[in-house]
């Protein structure tokens, strides 16, 4: 069951609920999205450590590897193979998502626990709330109904978490919940500024030069409203960056002054590009990228395009186009309303 809009009274029975499913089970396996962000893998972890604290068996997996800079999060952590008796995905939108190495638990899923509004996710039991930031805001929520005392390692998860959705609490997602819930991890020892200087202020060589390629492929289109840019697998050869260390780059066409909407063409396989897309408020990017059998936020989404890569900027450029014109034509009708 998918909780979409959720008043305060049953948004509090069914947190409830899911914290109920946590505390019965005591060999938990949690299961972080394959290219594991920070939200994924903190939210991941900050539970872990939460089930771990209740004497309860615990361990995170995920498809890919865990980001060397993520690798704080499991500082003193040892896992323990246990048969779990409850499957819980934290920030999994589609059970795609979940990667090759994680597909066999798809339908085994107990408890997802997630924030984007697209979630597809069959589970047991779905607690996805889109007003939360971050899948981190929630597992908060979660941890303070466990009665854990949080300490800084899981201060540290569920800070890391939030900063990186909210782009360093800068994306309109940023609510006063998100800011307040912050604060406390701040409160309860968070290392905001070491991880804000590590995840935001530095950059490695290789991804300044995979950068600098990817700025030479700026296009703007209508009136400069769209702008847009591909990342090729030749450029990551050719500069040595890490997959992992290519995060935010799809906010860089959408930062442009005047730009309504900055799409990334990024190649994927051969005739397989994966697109990201980000958006300001007239727009909603979830939306268009559904067109296409995606999803994910209104200010940010994605999906993939086969086709040549003129094909592939031709198809997404089209749709943005056509919402643009929609929102042209809302516009004159309130207009001579
Ligand atoms: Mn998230």
């Amino acid at each position: 069951m998918l909780q979409k809009s959720l008043n305060d009274e049953t948004r509090t029975e069914s947190l409830k609920k899911a914290v109920g499913l946590l505390e019965n089970a005591q060999s938990i396996l949690i299961l972080a999205h394959k290219s594991p962000d920070g939200d994924t893998v903190g939210s991941s972890f900050a539970l872990c450590r939460a089930l771990l604290k209740l004497g309860k068996k615990a361990r995170v997996v995920c498809s890919d590897t865990i980001p060397a800079k993520f690798s704080y999060f499991t500082n003193g952590l040892d896992f323990e193979n246990s048969e779990p008796d409850l499957i819980v995905a934290s920030d999994v939108a589609s059970v795609n998502l979940l990667g090759d190495k994680l597909s066999c638990y798809a339908d085994k899923i107990g408890l997802c626990i997630d924030h984007h509004p697209s979630n597809s996710v069959n589970a047991g039991y779905s607690f996805v709330d889109p007003s939360a930031a971050a899948t981190c805001e929630i597992t908060a929520e979660l941890v303070y109904l466990l009665k854990v005392d949080i300490d800084k390692n899981i201060a540290n998860c569920i800070y890391t978490g939030i900063a990186t959705d909210t782009g360093c609490f800068r994306y309109s997602n940023t609510t006063p919940k998100t800011l307040r819930t912050a604060a406390d991890m701040i409160e309860k020892g968070a290392d905001s500024a070491v991880i804000n200087k590590k995840l935001f202020e530095t950059v490695s060589h290789e991804r300044l030069e995979f950068e600098k390629l990817a700025l030479q492929t700026l296009e703007l289109h209508f009136d400069g409203k769209v702008a847009l840019i591909v990342l090729t697998k030749e450029m990551s050869q050719k500069t040595g960056v890490d997959e992992a260390d290519t995060e935010g780059i799809p906010s860089i066409p959408a930062r442009i002054e005047g730009v309504e909407a900055g799409i990334t063409v990024k190649e994927k396989d051969d005739g397989v590009y994966k697109i990201s897309l980000r958006t300001g408020s007239t727009l909603n990017a979830s939306d268009i990228c559904a067109n296409f059998g995606g999803g994910g936020h209104a200010a940010a989404a994605g999906c993939t395009i086969e086709g040549t890569l003129d094909e592939v900027k031709q198809k997404i450029l089209q749709a943005v186009k056509d919402e643009l014109d929609k929102q042209r034509m809302k516009g004159k009708e309130e207009w001579t309303a």
